[in-house]
């Protein structure tokens, strides 16, 4: 099993926590998804990290395919349940999951873009501004639902997909706006992101 990977990605790492979380610890093969690396460019028609080539030859790509592939082989009880295991906690863990990818794909894509735009900062443009919005918006709701979603983790004590995201969502808005005024205090979500920092998985995984 391979997976093709960068060290800066939120999805990547959305990929790698639930991997280890389901026991599979693999070293990521590094790869630069914009120079068209070969490995890459023949796994994944979108030239996308993560992609996790499998065994047989068969390549996942998109992080929450990669998580449905782990709940789906890795399932709960012998696993930690990613998603939750009742009705309602699949509902509650899949819309907080939601809110933290919103944030992080506004967030992703501002970077995207500016590699487009440079010298003129997309930030500043009305679908620039609407997606810091997006990550600001997205911030303040987990901020409200920090603790809970810190409550929620599996019988395993692995966190949960919204715990997951939430924490990505933070460690990456720190890593990329840290130093922006408009990057809104989240005390909660800090504490949560930190505190998830016990779990290889997390600490690990850090963005850099
Ligand atoms: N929806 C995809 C997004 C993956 C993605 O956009 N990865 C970025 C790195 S953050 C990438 O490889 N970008 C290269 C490109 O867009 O050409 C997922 O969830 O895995």
């Amino acid at each position: 099993m391979q997976l093709l990977a960068n060290t800066t990605s939120p999805y990547v790492r959305i990929a790698r926590i639930s991997m280890i979380e389901k026991g599979i610890e693999i070293e990521p093969t590094i790869v630069d998804p914009w120079t068209d690396d070969p490995r890459l460019r023949s796994a994944n028609a979108a030239t996308r990290v993560p992609t996790l080539v499998l065994n047989d030859g068969t390549a996942l790509t998109e992080s929450l395919l990669i998580v449905q592939w782990l709940e789906a082989t890795r399932p709960a009880p012998n696993w930690p349940a990613l998603i939750g295991s009742d009705p309602l906690e699949i509902e509650v863990v899949l819309s907080r999951a939601g809110i933290a990818l919103g944030a992080i794909d506004a967030s992703v894509h501002t970077i995207i873009t500016r590699k487009v735009t440079a010298p003129v900062l997309f930030d500043e443009t009305p679908v620039g501004l609407r997606r810091r919005r997006t990550m600001i918006e997205g911030m303040q709701r987990l901020e409200i639902l920090a603790d809970m979603i810190g409550e929620s983790v599996s019988d395993h004590g692995a966190p949960q997909l919204d715990a997951i995201c939430a924490t990505v969502l933070y460690d990456y808005q720190r890593f990329r706006y840290g130093d922006q005024s408009w990057l809104p205090a989240t005390p909660r979500l800090q504490a949560l992101a930190e505190a998830l920092r016990v779990r290889p998985s997390v600490s690990t995984t850090m963005p850099y």
